[in-house]
């Protein structure tokens, strides 16, 4: 952990402090409207349930707000935690760029503050954090549309494919200093789940056997220590870093894309496997929801078809980025200019596309397991009530988790992930 900097005048907030921070600001006052006595008077509320930060709701007369503030600890474990504040600055960083490539599809921000740490964002109404909607079993058509747009626009945007190296280095120079949010990835992750760490847990002592297993298993720990060093030394992109279904805030109509901080460059399968491995950690928790055996058929089928929708949609949008503006220093294209050029670029790119899918497959295994046998886990598993229940479907997550990440090159098409998955649950049934 870097050594922790708090600068003179931060203070953690208190609905005090977000009244007294906000009412300098004349374009957050514009939104919410004075804050007068009486119907007036601003409404200020914590509703951070993350594991990092606090987050406030303010109301007034005209609008709301949303004012995100870093604790210079981590929020889920405490002052013992220390955490440096500065993934605000690179959240608000993040959150601008994100605007920028993907305008909509992110919250806009109306101020940073650096010293107290603090982004005063757009309050997204009435958005639900996908994660909960999806446990309801609430179905987002829009959603495999939104997401791929997002990811596509900003991985490929940030990527070398489209810019010049001068601008992509400062890019990464940028984001370069967000280690702390980084070592929390490399460590709970990447090492902690296949080790015996002190803040790791799982459904005991139903799942003993499968994490001493994963703990004494070679193949898997040479497979996720070579997905670590693609995290730590692959600068692709710039990733939002935690993309799963709780940064994600929806309505049946949109999808905005929240909490950049672990925001840096990185492999851009990080990303697109963390999308996929949120929605496969629902799919096998769907058991634990379903008030009678079969009761949420369509949804599983829904969640499926979402997970197929999401990388087939991302590859043909990225390839077309490619196509139209592929730009940037890698691949110039000078090199490409006749048609037998042109043909061995075209098969270049389905290679590339083909080794990104494989980055996305070995990561989303990296997040599946860590959802279970690390300390942070997710709530569609944790809120099934029998810890049976939930154990064999965390059981079924583990094992298809592993096999993605050991045997990732048999899985050439993303059908063949779904179909796995699929297998799993209904060999389990048989
Ligand atoms: C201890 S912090 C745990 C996790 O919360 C965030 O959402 C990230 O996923 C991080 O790994
Ligand atoms: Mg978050």
């Amino acid at each position: 952990m870097t050594e922790q900097h708090i600068p003179d005048g931060y203070a953690p907030l208190t609905e005090v402090g977000v009244r007294e921070a906000l009412s300098g600001l004349d374009a957050v006052r514009a939104i919410l409207g004075a804050d007068a006595a009486g119907a007036g008077r601003w409404r200020v509320s914590e509703v951070g349930d993350g594991n990092l930060n606090m987050v406030f709701v303010v109301a007034g007369a005209h609008g709301g707000v949303v004012v995100k503030q870093a604790l210079p600890y981590l929020r889920l474990v405490g002052e013992s935690w220390p955490l440096s504040l500065s993934r605000a600055h690179y959240e608000a960083m993040a959150l601008r760029r994100h605007h920028e490539l993907a305008p909509g599809r992110v919250p806009r921000v109306y101020h940073f503050d650096e010293t107290l740490a603090m982004i005063v964002m757009e309050y997204l109404h009435p958005h639900i954090i996908m994660r909960r909607g999806m446990i309801a079993g609430e179905q987002y058509p829009k959603f495999v549309g939104h997401i791929t747009d997002f990811m596509a626009a900003t991985l490929f945007h940030t990527s070398d494919l489209c810019m010049r190296a001068a601008d992509k280095k400062r890019l990464v120079a940028d984001f370069c200093g967000n280690t702390d949010l980084c070592k929390i990835t490399e460590d709970l992750i990447f090492t902690d789940p296949y080790r015996i760490a002190p803040d790791n847990r799982w459904t005991s002592p139903q799942l003993d056997d499968i994490a001493r297993a994963f703990r004494e298993d070679d193949d898997l720990k040479i497979a996720i220590s070579r997905l670590k060093l693609k995290f730590m030394s692959s600068t692709e992109a710039l990733i939002h870093g935690d993309l799963h279904t709780g940064s994600m805030m929806v309505t049946e109509d949109d999808t905005r894309v929240i909490d950049p901080e672990f925001a840096f460059a990185g492999p851009m399968g990080f990303d697109i496997g963390a999308v996929l491995a949120n929605l496969l950690l629902n799919y096998f928790s769907q058991d634990g929801h379903e008030k009678t055996p079969g009761e949420r058929d369509a949804y599983r089928a829904w969640v499926l078809d979402a997970v197929a929708g999401v990388w087939n949609e991302f590859r043909r949008k990225f390839m077309r980025l490619w196509e139209e503006r592929g730009d940037g220093d890698a691949y110039p294209r000078v090199l490409f200019e006749d048609a037998s050029g042109r043909r061995r670029l075209r098969m270049e790119r389905e290679r590339y596309m083909n080794r990104l899918l494989q980055d996305a497959l070995g990561f989303c295994a990296a997040k599946m397991i860590r959802r279970i046998l690390g300390i942070a886990h997710n709530i569609d598993l944790e809120w099934i009530a029998d810890p049976a229940t939930r154990a064999a479907c965390e059981r079924r997550a583990l094992l298809l988790a592993r096999n993605l990440m050991v045997n990732t090159d048999s899985y050439r098409r993303i059908e063949s992930v779904t179909d796995a998955a699929r297998l799993a649950r209904d060999d389990a049934a048989d």
